[in-house]
């Protein structure tokens, strides 16, 4: 994707290296309870139909030079509705050209694609939805840097061009290159022609669910004269907004039912007022290190805050990790050939909180300006089934976060201290078969424990008592106990 100097806006937190014994996996998650109540799921036909199956063997990938912890997505046919995943794929890359790429897409819940790419390979929403009829298909329209098909009809760089200038006339470049656009500039010209291709290639009949608006940014970028003066100032943000509102306002009166989702960067703030018609955003580089923060509480407070502010349409959030971390650049995310521990971590933190509330979907690929990848965990096999009910803070350890599912419990645990939960999932079963024993979630981590098929009078069972809980978690903190995890 691209992402342009909103870079200020936000990032994300991290997911740590967990112990992966043979066969099972635990997520933990830590979660708001108060959101999910509220929030509606973005797409409700997605709701939870899919049939009960037994627990998953799954194990969690270490990633070391032979094993680089993803895989191709699977062809079959998708039931799962949790987890709720998003594939951020707008890049034709050597490693996207593969066997059954409908089918392979059609794995993920949303997937966002270059019309570009569609056309040149002649891929078929069809097949993507015979495959998996719920998913939700949305187009990439770069607001920022317009793809081939979008470039027709864009006025060269001359007296009349659409491009975006600072107060002394000077041109505004991203770093991806070429010239960012001018919203406001000739009657809001570049975006009325945005207007025209989309009604012509993305939302009429047999196309595409909706719209991913990329670099919707809430402001203007840096210095930029948007209401074209000669100065920069509070009136350039005021008139880049109203232009994107116009955008948005245009695009919600034409197709009422159309998913728009906008990509700031960062999650747009509480008081942005494109809220207002979209149905959410994109938190991009989620728990990374590109775009602001790597903490989670800014990408727990981050989602909350977004999925509170959609009312009168579904709502949804979009997690996007990747592996720009550690201060990887891109060019080293380019080339990475295994993700390491740092990376499997955030992985399993943003997948477990994407879980905690409805709404949210999650994704993870190599980045900025890198998103093209058919990258599968053995995680997203896990079929969890429908929630049992909202997340519960605290109940497995404070400062935790944890949510029942039919099948699985997911645990997000934030804090700088390691919980330990008690095996008593299904105990007639055990969790994985083994029983008697308990798994930890080490710090800022998450684990997600698959369960055979449970009712809603069962999770009072999965409880700790509270004395138990701290008693846990101090010896786990001594290292008198092994970390198990389960499948
Ligand atoms: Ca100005």
């Amino acid at each position: 994707m691209f992402t342009g100097p909103m870079g200020s806006l936000m990032t994300s937190p991290v997911i740590l290296p967990m112990r992966i014994e043979p066969l099972n996996v635990a997520v933990f998650m830590i979660v708001a309870a108060a959101l999910h109540s509220s929030a509606r799921s973005a797409f409700p036909s997605d709701a939870d139909t899919s049939p009960a199956r037994a627990p998953s063997a799954v194990h969690i990938q270490e990633s070391n030079a032979t094993a680089p912890g993803w895989r191709l997505p699977p062809t079959r046919p998708v039931t799962r509705v949790n987890p709720r995943l998003v594939n951020y794929f707008h890049m034709d890359l050597a490693e996207g050209r593969v066997d059954h790429k409908e089918r392979r897409l059609a794995q993920w819940n949303v997937v966002i694609l270059n019309h570009d790419i569609v056309l040149k390979e002649k891929l078929s929403l069809t097949r993507m939805r015979r495959t998996n009829p719920r998913i939700k298909l949305l187009a990439w329209i770069p607001l920022q840097g317009p793809n081939d098909g979008m470039s027709k009809g864009v006025p060269a760089p001359g007296d009349a061009d659409w491009y975006a200038r600072r107060a002394d006339g000077t041109y505004l470049a991203p770093h991806w290159g070429g010239h960012l656009m001018d919203v406001c500039i000739q009657g809001r010209a570049w975006l009325r022609h945005v207007l025209r291709y989309v009604r012509r290639h993305c939302l009429g009949p047999g196309g595409y669910d909706g719209l991913m608006l990329d670099c919707l940014w809430a402001a203007e970028p840096t210095g930029h004269d948007a209401n074209s003066d000669g100065v920069h100032d509070a009136r350039d943000t005021a008139a880049w907004r109203e232009s994107m509102l116009f955008l948005l306002r245009q695009l919600r009166a034409e197709f009422p039912d159309a998913i728009l989702v906008g990509n700031g960067g960062l999650p747009w703030p509480a008081d942005c007022p494109y809220y207002e018609y979209a149905n959410g955003c994109m938190h991009e580089n989620a728990l990374g290190d590109q775009f602001g923060g790597t903490e989670w509480l800014v990408l727990w407070n981050a989602c909350q805050t977004a999925l509170s502010r959609i009312s009168n349409r579904p709502a949804c959030h979009l997690i996007q990790g990747d592996i720009r971390a550690d201060r990887r650049t891109q060019a080293a995310a380019a080339r990475q050939r295994a993700l390491t521990p740092n990376d499997c971590r955030r992985f399993r933190l943003g997948l477990a909180t994407a879980l905690l509330v409805d709404g949210a979907y999650f994704g993870f690929d190599r980045g900025d300006c890198l998103h093209g990848q058919l990258w599968w965990f053995d995680q997203y096999d896990l079929d969890l089934g429908a929630p049992l009910g909202a997340c519960v803070e605290g109940r497995v350890g404070p400062g935790t976060f944890a949510r029942d599912f039919e099948r699985g419990l997911v645990v997000v645990n934030p804090t700088q201290t390691p919980v330990s939960i008690a095996d008593t999932l299904d105990s007639s079963r055990g969790i994985g078969g083994a029983k008697g024993s308990a798994f930890i979630v080490p710090p800022r981590d998450a684990r997600i424990l698959p369960a055979g098929p449970r009712k809603p009078a069962a999770s009072p069972r999965r409880s700790l008592r509270p004395g138990e809980r701290d008693r846990d978690s101090h010896s786990i903190g001594r290292g008198s106990r092994q970390a198990r995890t389960v499948a």
